[in-house]
């Protein structure tokens, strides 16, 4: 049995392919990780296969029927079973995610995905998955995307990258940019061979085999690119 699992339930299922690819893919093939999408469609019972219809209160767009959630829930994690999935919700209203939710969501052993499409899904979903599991609601940045597909690749590339045994290389993960090794700031560029390229040359200071002096030279590009690029990181 793998170590860790992921479903994701949307309307778009091929839309959750690239999963499959790369990091992934091989955590996938290697059995360490179980990834299953499935097609929200499939827990409707009508000759339509509603998923969403119009918001009380009106307004634009439709919003989500609560049911055909609740019975992919129910499906996929019983509310009499004792293992429960942390249920990650992408939206924008959510909290923003960061390094630091990647790194905690690598630690679970299940994570289930709800992508909503539409204006959301009928607020009481969530009130109703939260009787029996975690239910975190996560958004990207203060921008809107036309449904959560995409919001989940990005968060699981973050996350499995992070997951035990899922990188090649753990010493890369930890000194990437935004991670606590870089005191939170952005990563010094980095260069290889050739040492002189188009007539463009490497920092001398990182041919010089001076360990001491090649990290003070990162350490002081992190912090000019910081300041440029993220004074906010620099606050504090
Ligand atoms: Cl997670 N979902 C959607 N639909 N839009 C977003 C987002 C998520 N994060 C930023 N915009």
């Amino acid at each position: 049995m793998p170590d860790q699992a992921v479903d994701i339930v949307t309307i778009f299922p091929e839309y959750l392919a690239p999963l499959r690819e790369s990091l992934l893919g091989r955590a996938i093939a290697r059995g360490q990780l179980r990834v299953d999408v499935h097609d929200l469609r499939s827990w409707t019972d009508d000759a339509h296969r509603t998923v969403d219809d119009t918001p009380y209160g009106g307004g634009p767009g439709m919003v989500m029927l609560a049911e055909p959630w609740a019975r992919a829930l129910d499906d996929l994690a019983p509310p009499e079973s004792s293992a429960q999935p942390r249920l990650i919700v992408p939206t924008p209203t959510g909290r923003r995610f960061t390094q630091e939710i990647a790194a905690e969501l690598a630690q679970q052993k299940w994570l289930l995905f709800a992508c909503g499409r539409y204006e959301g899904i009928d607020a009481r979903l969530t009130d109703y998955a939260g009787q029996r599991m975690v239910v975190d609601e996560i958004s990207l940045g203060d921008y809107v995307l036309c449904g959560g597909e995409v919001a989940v690749l990005v968060i699981m590339e973050a996350v499995a990258r992070l997951m035990p045994g899922v990188l090649g290389n753990a010493a890369s993960a930890a000194e990437d940019s935004f991670t606590d090794t870089v005191d939170g700031l952005l990563e010094a560029p980095v260069y290889t061979k050739p040492a002189t390229w188009r007539g463009l040359n490497v920092p001398e200071v990182l041919l010089s085999g001076h360990h001491g002096n090649i990290a003070d030279w990162r350490r002081q590009q992190s912090v000019e690119l910081t300041r440029r690029r993220r004074p906010d990181l620099l606050e504090g």
